[in-house]
């Protein structure tokens, strides 16, 4: 079931039957001067979400990690958070999935809201400027065998070509990362979350409000009964109105 990955991408790719996380591997890499590599898997032994959580990824799914090295401060990494979630739900659309992006990071579908996909983003750098970032996308191809509230690209359309998905995804990725303003108006057009009762969880407190705005570089702005409060990383659940 492995699949070629001859790709006409701007990046160098770097295929795998089995990793136990693509991130790592790019991690790797980085740390041997490397830039402007995606590293896909067929499989992931040890896939990890955000906070160490464990990420599920048998064989025949989309494990990607793009490892480059941006003019960015550390601050603003999150935009390219940002971009990916705009490059996977702009390609899973395309190949007529229609996606949406639960803030700040996760690729939804349909009513029910269930998780196509999610974004891990890693770095390393200085005050003024990161050294390294590493953008991992896991995107589901069959359901089969995840969580309740996952679904898979294969649930929605019946012929799913990974190696042009991939292609489709690594080019938007590519032209949204040279454009974060564009990116974040991109990321505004496909949301779910804005305008929505949103339950957000951060490191010590859970804010409960309206979402109204992603600002730069993917800050949520959540009106609350006391006010506006900018949620900078954390949990998001969409609530459903009461
Ligand atoms: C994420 O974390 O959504 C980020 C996932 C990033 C995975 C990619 S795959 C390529 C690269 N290599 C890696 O090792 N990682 C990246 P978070 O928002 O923390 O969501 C994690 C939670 O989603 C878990 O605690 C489970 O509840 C749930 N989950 C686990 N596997 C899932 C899956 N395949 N699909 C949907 N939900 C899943």
């Amino acid at each position: 079931s492995a699949i070629e990955f001859d790709l006409d991408a701007p990046f160098t790719v770097e295929y795998h039957d089995s990793l136990p996380s693509t991130n790592a591997r790019a991690r790797e890499l980085a740390a041997e001067g490397e830039t402007d590599v995606a590293v896909i898997a067929n499989e992931q032994t040890g896939g990890r979400g955000r906070l160490d959580r464990a990420w599920r990824s048998p064989p025949g799914g989309i494990w990607l990690s793009v490892l480059c090295r941006p003019d960015l401060p550390p601050a603003h990494a999150p935009v390219l958070t940002l971009a990916a979630a705009v490059a996977v739900t702009k390609t899973a659309r395309e190949h007529g999935v229609e996606a949406g992006i639960k803030w700040p990071n996760d690729v939804l579908v349909g009513d029910e809201e269930t998780k196509l996909a999610g974004i891990l983003t890693e770095m390393e750098g200085e005050a003024d400027r990161v050294s390294w970032v590493v953008v991992g996308i896991g995107i589901n191809v069959d359901p089969t065998g995840l969580p309740e509230d996952a679904t898979g690209l294969c649930a929605h359309v019946d012929d799913i070509d990974r190696r042009a998905f991939v292609q489709g995804l690594l080019e938007r990725f590519d032209a949204l990362r040279a454009d974060p303003e564009g990116a974040l108006a991109a990321w505004r057009e496909h949301a779910l979350t804005l305008g929505r009762r949103v339950r957000v969880t951060t490191g010590n407190e859970t804010i409960v409000g309206t979402a109204r705005d992603v600002e730069f570089p993917g800050t949520l702005v959540v009106e609350t009964d006391d006010g506006s409060v900018r949620v900078h990383a954390g949990d998001c659940d969409h609530l459903r109105p009461a």
